[in-house]
Order: structure tokens, then sequence, then C-alpha cells
């Protein structure tokens, strides 16, 4: 029931195809996001969890074919082969949508058909873009509920401003023989069958917030990108606003809401985002960024006391947890978490040690931002917060150093087109396997990655105020197999460099690949950090890069003609560079 006559035309038009029971609008009340509950806790779609430990904690259990998001079957559908590019599965739209469309015939019988209107963004700020998402699980509603403004306050800013992404979701049968996730970016449309997870079904995540919107933004002049965003304030009082690029479970999560070390005392971090990040160009030249989501749906295993406990702090209450497991008083379980044991693995069988890990190394919680006590009073702010530094990381074991920063916001856009990372659990392919992921946007960007460089590159004529760019890599391992770098909290003392660096406060090393911190000036009081090992970290091995110099030719090169000249002579310029170290 809207006064948008496009938008009620498309209802009727998806309910007509899909033959739900009902259809049902929510509104983003709290009551309604408690019936929701007690229909899943009625139907078996949620678990109650110990509600003297964890109140309105619920668990979920997918389907076990379900358990990750799927980029073999994830599709941009675009006129033209060439406008998705080889970093995406391209079908003809026509084709997809008569195969979308024989999938969702029927589908919603003898279930609810609910229409969700959504905000990602502040709801008042301009950056902001909203979208309708249909969907027949109940499930996926109170996940949007707590990720996204959702309900009313969206539907009346959709029919104040008349435009909205249509997003049609149904789980169907949860068979992987017919699930697909479909992009249309030139009609502003997604089509999702057959999964009920994280990035396949909550269609204002990766669907919309990236996949569509990196879309938009290279058609209107900005950038939508998989990074966090985090505040570091200073004892005297500053606060620079850094926002970071790494691959899926790769530590955007950790990252956003770290909790520096003892030596840092006086030192606060504040959390505006863990995945998804807008951002354009100010008046004033700066960056400016918003976070489009208002929850969280984090990486659960490894989520410990030590490695960060503000995210343990936020989980005790009103959160759903997705295949975790589950201890013998029904609370919440998973890899990492001491001063519990599992009684239930993830599946609901006994747990067991020799049937594998006890949660999903893929499960996942979801939790509203607001309950996380680093959370920032700029996340809601309508213009965002202005970004002095863009990091990207990657998991490497190798080569690649702690931090590097860039000489250019040209050399920036390579170094994050050069990006490689092992994979994780978060896609449902081979884990461990180095493979290139450029901005952490491999399984993200809606268009051809040889025009998303071009993109980000253009920034350079559009203002003299752009952020730094770094590279990081939390992830080397000895000889052992043991990473070298602590990670986690004790990540603040490369941050603190980035912010010195970005001050013009501290000098640095000018090596063929980058600037580097110069002996000493990493703070290391409070941790043991061998000086042979810290000198590896900052190690640059010239005969190496050039190795992986040549493959980032041939990667480059595999997009023809089409990728930029520019960021091939910058590729050139380290080449040269490192042929004359
Ligand atoms: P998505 O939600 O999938 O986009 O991932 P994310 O980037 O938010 O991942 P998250 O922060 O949840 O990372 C999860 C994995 O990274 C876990 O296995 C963590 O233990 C590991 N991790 C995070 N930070 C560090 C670090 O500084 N050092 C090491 N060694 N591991 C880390
Ligand atoms: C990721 O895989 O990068 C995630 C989880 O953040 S999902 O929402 O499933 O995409
Ligand atoms: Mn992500």
């Amino acid at each position: 029931m809207t006064t948008h006559q496009e938008l009620q035309a498309w209802i009727d038009q998806v309910a007509e195809l899909t033959q739900p029971d009902e259809v049902y609008w929510c509104n983003g009340s709290a009551e309604e996001y408690r019936e929701l509950t007690d229909k899943l806790l009625a139907d078996g779609g949620f678990i109650e969890l110990n509600q003297d430990t964890h109140p309105g904690c619920y668990l979920h259990r997918s389907d076990p074919s379900d358990v990750a998001r799927v980029e073999h079957l994830t599709f941009v559908c675009t006129s033209n082969a060439d406008d998705a590019g080889p970093n995406n599965n391209w079908m003809a739209p026509a084709e997809a949508r008569a195969k979308m469309k024989e999938l969702f015939r029927g589908c919603m019988k003898g279930r609810t058909m609910y229409v969700i209107p959504y905000c990602m963004g502040p709801i008042d700020s301009p950056l902001s873009r909203c979208g309708v998402e249909i969907t027949d699980s109940a499930y996926v509603v109170v996940n949007m509920n707590m990720m996204t403004r959702m309900g009313d306050p969206a539907l009346r800013r959709i029919e104040r401003e008349g435009k909205f992404i249509k997003g049609l979701h149904s789980i169907g049968e949860l068979d992987p023989e017919r699930r697909f996730i479909m992009h249309y970016p030139e009609d502003l449309e997604i089509q999702s069958f057959g999964s009920g997870y994280g990035g396949n079904a909550l269609l204002g995540k990766k669907c919309h917030a990236l996949r569509i919107a990196s879309h938009q933004a290279r058609t209107e002049g900005w950038l939508a990108e998989h990074m966090l965003v985090v505040g570091l304030e200073s004892p005297e009082g500053e606060v620079h606003y850094v926002a970071a690029a790494f691959p899926s479970a790769c530590g955007k999560t950790n990252l956003a809401m770290m909790i520096p070390p003892q030596a840092y005392q006086g030192w606060k971090v504040w959390t505006l985002g863990d995945d998804i990040c807008w951002m354009r160009i100010g008046d004033d030249g700066r960056m400016w960024a918003i976070n489009p989501e208002a929850g969280f749906f984090g990486v659960a295993p490894g989520t410990a006391r030590k490695t960060n406990p503000n995210a343990l702090a936020m989980l005790d209450h009103d959160a759903i947890f997705t295949n975790v497991a589950m201890t013998a008083d029904r609370q919440p379980w998973w890899e990492g978490l001491d001063g519990r044991e599992p009684a239930e693995d993830w599946k609901g069988e006994p747990y067991e040690v020799v049937n594998g890990p006890a949660a999903h190394p893929n499960s996942r919680f979801t939790v509203r931002m607001s309950q996380c006590p680093s959370y920032s009073d700029k996340a809601e702010a309508a213009e965002g917060v202005p970004i002095s530094a863009i990091i990207f990381g990657g998991r490497r074991a190798r080569l690649v150093p702690l931090v590097m920063e860039s000489e250019s916001w040209a050399h920036g856009v390579l170094m994050g087109a050069s990006m490689a990372s092992e994979t994780t659990a978060a896609n449902i392919d081979t884990v461990g396997v180095v493979r290139r992921d450029p901005m952490a946007m491999k399984p993200f960007c809606g268009y051809n990655f040889a025009d998303y460089w071009a993109h980000w590159l253009s920034f350079a004529d559009a203002s003299d105020k752009l952020p730094k760019i770094f590279h990081v890599n939390w992830f080397r391992k000895d000889d052992k197999h043991h990473f070298m770098w602590p990670g986690f909290g004790e990540n603040m003392r490369v941050l603190e460099w980035v912010v010195r660096r970005c001050k013009g406060e501290v000098a640095c090393a000018e090596t063929p690949i980058g600037r580097l911190p110069l002996p000493g000036d990493l703070r290391l009081e409070g941790i043991h950090v061998p000086p042979a090992t810290m000198a590896a970290l900052l190690d640059v091995d010239v005969e190496a890069w050039k190795a992986e110099i040549a493959d980032i030719g041939e990667y480059l090169a595999s997009y023809g003609a089409r990728r930029p000249a520019v960021l091939e002579a910058e590729r050139q310029r380290v080449a040269e560079a490192l042929d004359q170290a």
C-alpha cells in the first residue's frame, strides 16, 4: 500500500507471478520485529538461545548447502558483455529474466510475501539511497531490520524521491542447482533465488550497496566500496577517519572496533562501519564517507575476548546468530571463544571433534551497530565523515610488507588494483588460494574492472585534497606458518604511523614499491616482536617483487585495451624502479 504508482504496480506484478498467500508491507516497528521473531520460533526458523545469559538472542541454522555467498552463481546482466567485464559472470538480460521468471513462478504459494522498503545510509542524508526488497523469508526481514533503516521512514523517502532499487528474493527450495543471484545495473534491479544466506539474500548489502551502487557511483562521480570506516582519536582529541578495504573475512570487522593497546593510553577508536562505505568529494575538496548499513553481519569464529572485546560486548543481547554452535545451556559458541564448550554443532548434531569445526567457518552474527561500545556519534551524520587515509590490505603469507604508502593517487590506485589475498569461507569455493582481489571488490564490482580503475584514477583531477593511500598486510607468516605480526589491537601501531604520515609528522624510507616506515618509527613498546622479525616485516625483496610486478602486468593485460594506460604506466614506473634497485 503506497501512493507510489510504479512501486505498487511492481508489487502487484510480482504477487501475480509468485502467488503468495498474503502480501505484508513491513513498517519496521519493534512490534513487527517481535511478531516475526515469534513466527520464526514457532516454525523452527529460530532456536531460542539462553534468555538469561543472552536476552533477545536467537540461532538460525541454514540449509547445510546454503552457508556462504555463491560467486559462481552471481551474474551481472548488462546489455553488452564487455560492460560486466572479465571480473563478473555475465548473462544477457533477456535470458536471465526469462530464466528467473520460471523460477519465481508460483514460488511463494503457501508463503507470505514481505515488502521491505529500506534506506541505505542515514534516512536524512543526501548520500543515502533507497530500495525495496520483496522476500518470502521472515529471517531475511528480521536481518534487514537490523542491517538497514527499514520500514515507514524509508517508504516515505521513496514516495518523496520517486527512485528506488527493485530487489526480488525468494528462498525457493534452497536447491543449489536452482540458485542464482542476478543484477541488472542498467535497470537498477536485483533478482535472487534459492538461497537464504547473507549476501545472497539480504539484498541491501552486497547486491545493492556494492554491485548496483558501484555502477551508479561511476555514472554519478562517487565511490561504493567494500570498506570499513573508523575514527582514530588522539589523546589531544584530534580525530582522523580512515577507510580500509580488506577482502571478505580478512579483518574489517576487527579493525573497525579494535581497542588500542596499553601503550596507547588516551587513544580512542570509533566505529562507523565494518563492511561498506560510500564516498564522494565534498565542497571542501575532501573525500566524505557514510556507512550505508545500520548493522553488522560479522564473522563469528575467531571473535574472542582477547582479540575483539567490543564485538563480544555487543553480542550478549539482541543478536541473531547464524550457523554457530550451542553449549549445553543454549549459549552461542564458536571456535576461538573460550570459557564455554560446544554441545551441539552448527548442524544441530551432538558435537564431535571428528566432524570438524563446531561452528561453520562462515557462521555469522547480526547485530545493530548502535550496540557496539565504540559506536561513533558521527555514524548518523548526514554529511558523513572526512577521510584522511584509504588503506588496502590482503591476506598474504609472504612478500607484502606490514605497511607501505603510495607515492601518489595513481600509485595508490595501482596498489589497490594489484591486491591479492587468500580466499576464505565467505564464498562457497576453495579456501586458502591466493587470487587477485582488486580493492577487495572482485566479488562485488558491478561493472568492468578496467572502467572501475579508470573511475578511481579520475578522482586525481577532481581534487588536491584526496586521502593518502596505504597498503597493509597483517598476515605474514614465518617458516613455521606462524603469524609474524601480533595483529588485532596492536594494528593501532600501524594506524598511528598512517595518521602521522597524513599529518606530515614523520619521514619514511623511499623504496621501489612505495614508502615504508623508517626503523624505530613504528612504536613497539609493550609487544615483543624480535628485531629480525620486524626487519622481515618491512623488507622489500627486490627479485620477488620483480616477479610480482610482472604478474600484475599480466593480470592488468587480461583486461585488454580497456585497461587504463595510466595504470600500466604506473606499473612500468615501479618495474623500472625495481630494475634499478
Ligand atoms: P566480511 O564480513 O566477510 O567482509 O569480513 P571482515 O573483513 O569484516 O572480516 P573479519 O574482521 O571478521 O575477519 C575475520 C578473520 O580475520 C578471523 O579469522 C580473524 O581472526 C582474522 N583477523 C582479523 N584481524 C586480524 C589480524 O590483525 N591478524 C590476524 N592474524 N588475523 C586477523
Ligand atoms: C562478505 O562475504 O564480504 C560479507 C558477508 O561481508 S556477506 O554479507 O555474505 O557477503
Ligand atoms: Mn564483506
